[in-house]
């Protein structure tokens, strides 16, 4: 018959010992305790063959290995319902996050109508957290309630996998955006924890990551405008929200330049481009992490991201710049292409 437990007298076991019970190892440290008693896994059988004593010594029992040996529980089976979801090879990889129903976390906020520089601003920092915990983000941009961040088309970060970095990165944003809250909203207090949603979207091409980029932006300037006439006419004009709306319903871009320009004297190109076009990070050529793994394995994640957030190195720089046009990516090469 086979014991359930085997207790063996201290004398009989060694610092590196390695007990080999059936399929499971167990190793050995030194331990206060008189016996070492091993313990059978549920559906195991146990042996005591195999053990091998080097030195005299007291143990006790600290880590089952997990080798290809190891022995499974009858529980095992359900890993199989885990599915795997990588990015396909040679594709740009977007995360963009977006804040949740942050029309009312704005206004439970008092955010200044309709942009708010400290709330921008914070976006942007929550935002150079994440860049600069993961150097294979070659670009990112935010506008809004909203950040996208452009992974390396071969960055080889958790193998690829679309959910692992899509949460590490809105997981960080969040919770970087709730710490430097203090920094920029000062004495006014959050009132509730902010949450992101995130998604991972693949582009094939250079043109279409490029095309998704414009995208947003375009969508930055559409509303950007749209909301700058809205609130001058409530805040200004004194229209209710809904005459306001009524008022720019079906109108279109020049029309709303047109109607700064004639009824507040506001020429819209000489507002602040941070609110017309957004936030753009990249990194200074030379430091994008294109290709190689994201770290050594050996290495603890946590550790890897300490490090880089600790740096004093100037990891990215900030613009409020056109990135429709050719310009940018004409005066950014390294961007797309980091052996530039
Ligand atoms: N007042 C103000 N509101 C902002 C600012 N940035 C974002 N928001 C709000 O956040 C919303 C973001 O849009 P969206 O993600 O579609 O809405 P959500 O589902 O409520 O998060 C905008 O509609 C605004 O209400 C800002 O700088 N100032
Ligand atoms: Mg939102």
């Amino acid at each position: 018959m086979i014991p359930s437990a085997l207790i063996l007298p201290r004398q009989t076991l060694s610092a590196q010992a390695f007990l080999r019970l059936s399929t499971v190892k167990f190793a050995l440290q030194p331990s206060k305790s008189r016996y070492l008693s091993v313990k059978r896994t549920s559906g195991q059988l146990i042996s005591p063959c195999g053990l091998q004593v080097q030195q005299l010594g007291c143990y006790r029992l600290v880590h089952i290995s997990s080798g290809p040996a190891m022995a499974k529980s009858k529980f095992e089976y359900v890993r199989q319902f885990e599915t795997d979801d990588p990015c396909l090879p040679n594709c740009w990889v977007v995360v963009r996050i977006d804040g949740k129903a942050f029309h009312k976390f704005t206004d439970v906020h008092h955010y200044m109508k309709p942009n708010d520089e400290r709330g921008l601003s914070l976006m942007t920092r929550a935002a150079q957290t994440v860049m600069s915990e993961f150097n294979e983000i070659v670009l990112a941009y935010g506008q809004s309630d909203e950040y996208s961040f452009v992974f390396h088309k071969n960055c080889k970060l958790y193998n690829r996998r679309a959910s692992k970095i899509m949460t590490n990165v809105v997981s960080l944003f969040a919770s970087s955006f709730t710490l430097y809250w203090p920094r920029f909203f000062n004495s006014q207090e959050l009132q509730y924890p902010p949450s992101f949603d995130g998604r991972v979207v693949l582009y094939p091409s250079d043109e279409n990551l490029k095309d998704y980029l414009s995208w947003r932006q375009a969508d930055c300037h559409i509303n950007n405008l749209y909301n700058t006439c809205f609130w001058k006419l409530v805040q200004e004009k004194g229209l209710s929200p809904n005459r306001a709306a009524e008022r720019l319903k079906g109108t279109l871009s020049s029309d709303k330049n047109e109607l700064l320009f004639a009824e507040f004297n506001i020429n819209y190109n000489n507002l602040p481009e941070l609110y017309r076009k957004g936030a753009v990070i990249i990194r200074p050529k030379g430091t994008i992490d294109d290709a190689s793994p994201s770290l050594d394995k050996s290495i603890n994640n946590h550790t890897r991201g300490h490090d880089a957030r600790a740096s004093k190195k100037p990891m990215s720089v900030v613009l409020h710049t056109d990135i429709i046009g050719k310009q940018f990516w004409e005066d950014n090469p390294h961007i797309l292409n980091p052996k530039i």
